[in-house]
């Protein structure tokens, strides 16, 4: 075991390194070089970093920059295996903003079900009332929807702890599964997932598990027509096939997310979606 420490000269020579642009890498390489042991500067590397970014996120009036879910793309894998079985194939995928496509996430009998269970509890959809925290009907908002509890059946516990494993992020921190339904003309214009840290009611939403992260949008049926999932900001359009998800993360509660999205009105058919939005921190 190591017996050496970070010092206060090693924390501010990262911090000259990080202010003169040199990546983390090439530091991390540099003090392992001048014999600091590779755990201790790993360690004194982060720490250092975190208060670097928390100050210039500060300096420049914007939220820090946070850890966020994401799936295991690294070698590019065509299909994802779940521990429960589940065959996931990856459709696409954008990197900024981060957005996934998936396909067969969920199985069509997986989509029935929850539509039937969801069915009797819809009423009209509201948004987060920013000034109190509460929740409002909206006219940007024209579906009805629902909210299951976390774990609330058999089912949803399966389809939660498999949006787990993909995204590999912790079940707890996810908000119960809301299921959205939206009939011809019905949509969701643009708006962000994360709660606008500037707005006097956040304070309180944000008490229970920290910021929204990411978003997972999983197509519950195929609308003959229109109800994609927009991401205005870089003019993608997410075709709604039954038992595909869009998954989008937002590292910083900013527009610079470039994670503003939207459903874009139903021309023909209807829309049935189920949303679970994943928080930083535990929601209980
Ligand atoms: O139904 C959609 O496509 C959609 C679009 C934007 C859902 C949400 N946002 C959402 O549930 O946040
Ligand atoms: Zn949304």
């Amino acid at each position: 075991m190591s017996t050496q420490t970070a010092t206060p000269e090693l924390r501010l020579w990262i911090l000259e390194q990080a202010q003169a642009g040199h990546a983390p890498d090439a530091v991390l390489q540099a003090m392992k070089h001048s014999g600091w042991d590779e755990d201790v500067a790993l360690a004194a590397l982060e720490h250092t970093l975190e208060g670097f970014l928390a100050e210039h996120a500060r300096l420049q009036q914007r939220p820090a920059v946070v850890p966020v879910p994401e799936p295991d793309l690294a070698q590019s894998p065509a299909t994802l295996c779940l521990p429960d079985g589940q065959v996931v194939r990856v459709v696409a995928s954008m990197r900024d903003p981060r957005v996934v496509v998936f396909a067969d996430l969920l199985s069509a009998d997986e989509c029935e079900a929850l539509r039937q269970l969801a069915a009797p509890r819809m009423a009209r959809s509201e948004t987060v009332d920013n000034a109190t925290g509460g929740s409002e009907v909206n006219a940007a908002r024209t579906s009805a929807g629902m909210f299951f509890g976390r774990g609330e059946t058999a089912l949803i516990a399966r389809i939660e702890q498999r949006i787990a494993a993909l995204l590999r992020w912790p079940v707890e921190n996810g908000e119960g599964l809301q299921v959205l339904h939206y009939r011809p003309g019905a949509e969701y214009k643009p708006h962000y997932d994360y709660f606008d840290p500037a707005q006097p009611g956040s304070s309180t939403i944000l008490q229970r598990g920290g910021q929204r992260v990411g978003t997972l949008v999983m197509y519950l049926n195929t609308p003959a027509a229109g109800g994609g999932t927009t991401f205005p900001d870089v003019h993608l359009e997410v075709a709604p096939i039954q038992g595909h998800a869009v998954f989008f993360s937002y590292d910083r509660a900013d527009p610079s997310s470039r994670s503003l999205h939207g459903g874009a009105p139903v021309i023909a058919g209807e829309k049935w979606v189920a949303t679970k939005w994943l928080r930083e921190r535990r929601f209980d």
